[in-house]
């Protein structure tokens, strides 16, 4: 009935082996699934849920809304507190429009840096995911012009001649690029810290020298927060690295796990989006009242609380735990964890791109990861995802972990090899 059997690819383990579950419930930072088997979770709807599943305080706000209608296509009192919180919480938000998607979000960001400097090229990196809209599906195009080549059919080149392709962290690849043709840029966007080819952190000073670039050359920075946003800090990495971008989409967490995207920024730019200015974006369903209630309850919680320095301290004690399991069996792995956000790599690392991170074993991978799997700790099944916590998380979770993980390694590890 579904490609796949699955919404959305990465579901299918296609990159890991072996079948996925099917979920019966979520509870906390446990799922069970429709045979009773219980999973640490580790993914958290990729992202979403900060609080865990089913926290209270996001299940009485969706109660207290359900009772009251769904959706109106009007507008909401629910709407503006969103608004007020993510231009409180976010520095570079001065004005912020709601939509479903990360997707949307991203698209619609590009939209008005089009619009807004009259220009079509755009420079994004390799492994950097910004959804699946025409102008990101490009695979690293052939020869120095770094022009993007569609890498899925059904994008028509058209669709991405325009975008440039570089290797994330080399900021000498961007200074050229800009220096021959900078005055033709709308923008740059990347996650300001990659969280989808594994967790790559931005090098000391390259969103710095992003940042610089394009204020030279008039074209638009745009951080792609959609997963880092309220995770790698309160105010996402914008907050955590001090710089601030022209743009930000915004996803996941601002929904609590009901379809939310958001795209903002500086005022005089986000007034040129309709109805206000001629770039034009719209949405059925944006800012519906059960994902504004869910995503209030969240954000509120994340104002009145600071989980971040515990989940920080809580992965880098996980990521430790996992690199001393792969290294007593033998196994070359990196990582480390950034706010309430972790990766791994099999790889003995430095992990500085997608180019480095393609190096990693990922056929181990699948196989460490289906060990744990058995082993009731569900981990990202891709060797190129970010892996999440929530405040639900504790010592009894790491704890289990971390046996599975000794035990798991030893499996691929010393006696695994092929
Ligand atoms: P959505 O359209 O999936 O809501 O958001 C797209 C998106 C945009 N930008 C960033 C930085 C993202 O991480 C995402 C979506 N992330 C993936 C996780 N790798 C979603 C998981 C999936 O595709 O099922």
């Amino acid at each position: 009935m579904i490609p796949g059997g699955v919404n959305s690819p990465v579901r299918s383990f296609k990159s890991v082996g072996g079948e996925p579950f099917f979920v019966e419930r979520g509870e906390g930072a446990w799922l069970v699934d429709t045979e009773g088997h219980r999973y640490v979770d580790y993914i958290m709807s990729w992202g979403p849920l900060l609080l865990g599943h089913a926290h209270p305080v996001i299940v009485e706000a969706l109660e207290a809304q359900l009772v009251r209608g769904t959706s109106f296509g009007a507008p909401t009192g629910a709407e503006v507190e969103m608004a007020e919180r993510l231009v409180r919480m976010v520095p570079g938000v001065e004005m912020v429009r709601l939509v479903n998607s990360g997707t949307e979000a991203t698209m619609s960001a590009l939209r008005v840096a089009r619009g807004h400097t009259g220009r079509n090229r755009f420079l994004k990196f390799t492994g950097c995911y910004h959804g699946h809209a025409d102008p990101f599906l490009v695979a690293a195009g052939s020869g120095v012009a770094t022009l993007g080549l569609p890498n899925s059919p059904g994008v028509p080149e058209a669709a991405v001649q325009d975008t440039a392709l570089l290797p994330f962290n080399d900021l000498d690849a961007v200074r050229d690029l800009f220096q021959e043709d900078g005055d033709e840029f709308a923008a740059v966007i990347l996650e300001p810290v990659m969280g989808n080819a594994g967790l790559i952190p931005p090098a000391p000073g390259f969103l710095e020298g992003l940042r610089e670039i394009t204020e030279a050359h008039g074209a638009l920075l745009i951080f792609d927060e959609v997963m880092t946003g309220f995770r790698v800090a309160r105010g996402g990495a914008q907050e955590r690295f001090g710089v601030l971008p022209d743009l930000t989409t915004l996803g996941k967490v601002i929904g609590a796990g009901l379809p939310v995207g958001a795209f903002g920024g500086r005022r005089e730019i986000m007034e040129e989006v309709a109805p206000v200015g001629p770039v034009y974006q719209a949405g059925t369903l944006s800012g519906n009242p059960l994902a504004t209630a869910a995503g209030n309850a969240q954000l509120r919680w994340l104002e009145e609380n600071d989980p971040y320095p515990e989940l920080e301290a809580y992965g880098q004690r996980l990521v430790d735990g996992l690199l001393e399991a792969l290294s007593a069996a033998g196994v070359p792995a990196s990582g480390r964890a950034l706010g309430s956000m972790w990766g791994i790599f099999l790889h003995p690392g430095p992990v500085r791109s997608f180019e480095e991170a393609a190096q990693a074993d990922t056929e181990r991978f699948g196989r460490f990861h289906r060990e744990m799997l058995r082993r009731g700790v569900f981990l990202a099944p891709s060797p190129f995802e970010a892996g999440f916590l929530s405040v639900m998380h504790g010592e009894k979770e790491l704890e289990l972990t971390l046996k599975a993980a000794g035990e798991a390694a030893e499996v691929v590890g010393h006696g695994g090899d092929l």
